[in-house]
């Protein structure tokens, strides 16, 4: 089995890199997506490192002077109706560079020191001419991964508790996420945008597995109104209908430190300001997006200081944090081990997107109860660094297992495991990849 799916993976990456940079499926998503290529770097490490550098560079060419590195990054030459809202939509300022090409204004969770260290890692285990060339790939980018963490820690810090915002669902990579509904709630949803506007997803892919018309009028409205005010972050917490702290988001930003730790050490830089950085997000999100009473992680809507009720895959994901008190971490595995979530030892299936018990838990609607393999992905790199050797091991051979039945798709079916969705998906290709080879344990993981 695992030939075959090694063979397949390769196949997907292969079939789906674009000149400089690799989509995440040539239909639905025919640009460069961003924490789409920090999951596909992991991947291509294995067996396209020149490419794994090449699509992170070519993303970070398209990084905006305050730091913020855009959500996707258009091909100039991929046609403007084949994917909306396109560049003409997002209107953004051209800054030259790759930027030129057109991005969105919006940004992603950023995952990418963590890709470029586990490039590096896989390089410098090859060899000592293998690591002076991945070194000086981590120097050009060590410079702009900071400027990225330092523009979500600081401008994005809407609440002012040390955490990251976020202005979109889009930003979180949970797109329609139940996570994202309270907060939702209050944005007007003005439908008169899908007939000035027509949605390209649905012509795509199946409408009864997307978001609903009404999310999306919501979502162009919350890009128009950030457009309209140039794309800036000052008084966000007034000005814009949605500015949410995802515990997800939150996670990987500060599991961001922990790999510059890492990435400092290599090209000559202070490790300590980022170790100091890591704690203070762990510290915020433990501190704030903690429920002690139903012991869970949940978003927080910054405009009225409340935990969104849903429990969503995204509350599972601050188990990527060593600091996290232990209290914390036996929460997280609880939780995922409950009916709600169903580890493997229950389903045979990874965790899917949403509480399988919760009423609108919807098996086909995108983020809204399918099963993911990047989220699961981090949750297995969870379970290593908090010591749960047994049930990572298990989370990762029902991911394989997954994968090789029902193929590369986007995500799956969470009572079948039937692949739905894009089929050919790369992150899902990469992370396979990765899964069958990789059984190491990330460097600042706690004792067993
Ligand atoms: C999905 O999001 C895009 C918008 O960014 C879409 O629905 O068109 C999400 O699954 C997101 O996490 C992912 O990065 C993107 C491309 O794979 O697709």
């Amino acid at each position: 089995m695992s030939a075959d799916l090694w063979n397949s993976a390769a196949h997907v990456l292969e079939a789906n890199w674009s000149h400089d940079h690799m989509v995440p499926s040539r239909r639905l998503y025919p640009h460069q997506w961003s924490w789409d290529a920090a999951f596909i770097a992991i991947g291509l490490a294995y067996t396209n490192p020149t490419r794994a550098w090449r699509d992170l560079r070519s993303l970070f060419e398209a990084q905006w002077p305050d730091g913020r590195v855009p959500h996707i990054v258009f091909d100039p030459g991929t046609p403007e109706n084949d994917y909306f809202p396109g560049p003409t939509f997002w209107d953004v300022p051209a800054y030259g560079g790759r930027a030129a090409r057109g991005s969105t204004g919006l940004v992603q969770p950023p995952l990418h020191a963590v890709a470029a260290w586990e490039v590096y890692r896989r390089a410098a285990s090859h060899g000592t001419s293998c690591a002076r060339a991945a070194g000086d790939e981590l120097a050009w980018l060590y410079p702009r991964l900071v400027a990225q963490q330092e523009y979500l820690t600081g401008r994005r810090d809407a609440g002012g508790d040390g955490l990251a915002s976020i202005v979109h669902p889009w930003e979180s990579g949970l797109d329609n996420s139940p996570s994202w509904d309270a907060a939702m709630s209050a944005v007007p949803a003005d439908l008169t945008l899908l007939t000035r506007f027509q949605r390209r997803d649905i012509e795509n892919a199946d409408a009864a597995h997307r978001p609903t018309d009404v999310d999306y009028a919501r979502y162009l409205g919350l890009v128009l109104n950030y457009r309209d005010g140039s794309y800036a972050d000052t008084d966000l917490a007034w000005r814009h209908d949605f500015v949410v702290e995802c515990p997800s988001f939150n996670s990987i930003l500060a599991a961001a430190e922990l790999a510059l730790v890492q990435i400092a050490g290599v090209v000559g830089a202070d490790p300590e300001v980022h170790r100091a950085r890591a704690q203070k997000i762990t510290e915020a999100i433990s501190r704030h997006l903690y429920d002690p009473a139903t012991r869970t992680f949940r978003s927080r809507d910054v405009r009225t200081r409340t935990l969104s009720p849903a429990r969503c895959v995204n509350g599972l994901m601050p188990l990527l944090l060593p600091g996290l008190p232990t209290e914390q971490a036996e929460a997280i595995m609880a939780e995922a081990a409950s009916p709600r979530f169903g580890l493997p030892e229950q389903t045979g299936l990874p965790v899917p997107s949403y509480d399988r018990t919760a009423p609108d838990f919807d098996p086909l609607r995108y983020w809204r109860g399918p099963i993911w393999i990047n989220v699961n992905w981090l949750l297995r790199r969870g379970m290593l660094v908090h010591g749960y050797r047994g049930e990572a091991e298990d989370l990762r051979t029902a991911m394989v297992r997954l994968v090789h039945r029902s193929g590369h798709f986007e995500y799956f079916h969470p009572v079948t495991g039937e692949g739905i969705g894009a089929p050919a998906f790369s992150w899902t290709a990469a992370l396979s990849l990765d899964l069958l080879a990789d059984r190491s344990v990330p460097a600042y993981a706690r004792a067993a």
